[in-house]
């Protein structure tokens, strides 16, 4: 890795500290009910902050016949996607939801299946890893499928704040999330068209819009938080109506 490469880790690592701090001071005047969101949002910055500072270290990576594979991106993103996932599943679905550990337990499972066989993808040289990359995108299609087909027909029979504030959510979500097999292709995992430090540069700035953005958007509306993660009437879910 040349110097550019560690200053980039270096100064996410920074960023991400940053975050954390200002998520967990918002969280001492967070009321009760809701300072969970507050908790994983800073325990996602948290985490990344970690790995950065790990692969800017130069422990989160391997060489590999000249090239480096910093697989301490798919440690990050094992941890943080699943809760960046239950962040938005706990606006969607209310707490009284029948089957809510159910729906949110699968889809973090193909979650962290898409990013196991990611790094599975990450680590094999011969074109075999094209093999891995396409259950990985199998994976998200499921994740993707939750998301639209199970949350979003739960978070449109809420009210009509809820309903927005989960709607800017998820679209931010999956705009973000869809970059990621796009950057892998692009750089040198895939068909190395970009080096290793454009490619470092742009997962950093998804890594910090996904998390830091996302938590700032998901955060910025407290009132509509306490409405969404709470008890509804049961005759307000689709899947008691079926
Ligand atoms: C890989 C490569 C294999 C195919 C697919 C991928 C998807 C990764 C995603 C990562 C999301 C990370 C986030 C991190 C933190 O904020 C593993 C790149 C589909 C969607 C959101």
């Amino acid at each position: 890795m040349n110097s550019a490469t560690v200053t980039v880790l270096w100064v996410t690592s920074l960023l991400m500290i940053l975050c954390t701090l200002v998520f967990t001071y918002r969280s001492f005047r967070a009321r009760t009910e809701i300072k969970h969101f507050y908790y994983l949002t800073a325990l996602i910055t948290l985490i990344a902050a970690t790995l950065y500072m790990t692969m800017a270290s130069g422990y989160g990576g391997i060489g590999q016949n000249g090239r480096v594979i910093l697989f301490g991106r798919y440690i990050d993103w094992v941890i943080t996607t699943p809760l960046l996932l239950m962040n938005l599943a706990l606006i969607a679905l209310p707490r009284n939801f029948p089957s809510r550990f159910a729906v949110i337990g699968t889809m973090i499972a193909a979650d962290v299946y898409m990013i196991v066989s990611g790094l599975g993808a990450s680590l094999i040289r011969s074109n075999f890893r094209w093999a891995f990359f396409a259950v990985s995108c199998a994976g998200f299609l499921a994740v993707l499928y939750f998301i639209v087909v199970k949350l979003t027909p739960e978070a449109n029979v809420r009210s009509e704040p809820v309903q927005r504030h989960y709607s800017t959510l998820s679209i931010m979500l999956i705009a973000l999330w869809v970059c990621y097999p796009i950057v892998w292709i692009l750089g040198t995992e895939g068909f190395g068209v970009i080096s290793l430090l454009p490619e470092v540069v742009l997962y950093a700035v998804l890594d910090i819009l996904a998390k830091g953005a996302f938590g700032f958007v998901l955060l910025s509306k407290p009132s509509v938080l306490l409405e969404a993660d709470q008890e509804t009437a049961p005759i307000n879910s689709v899947a008691a109506q079926w």
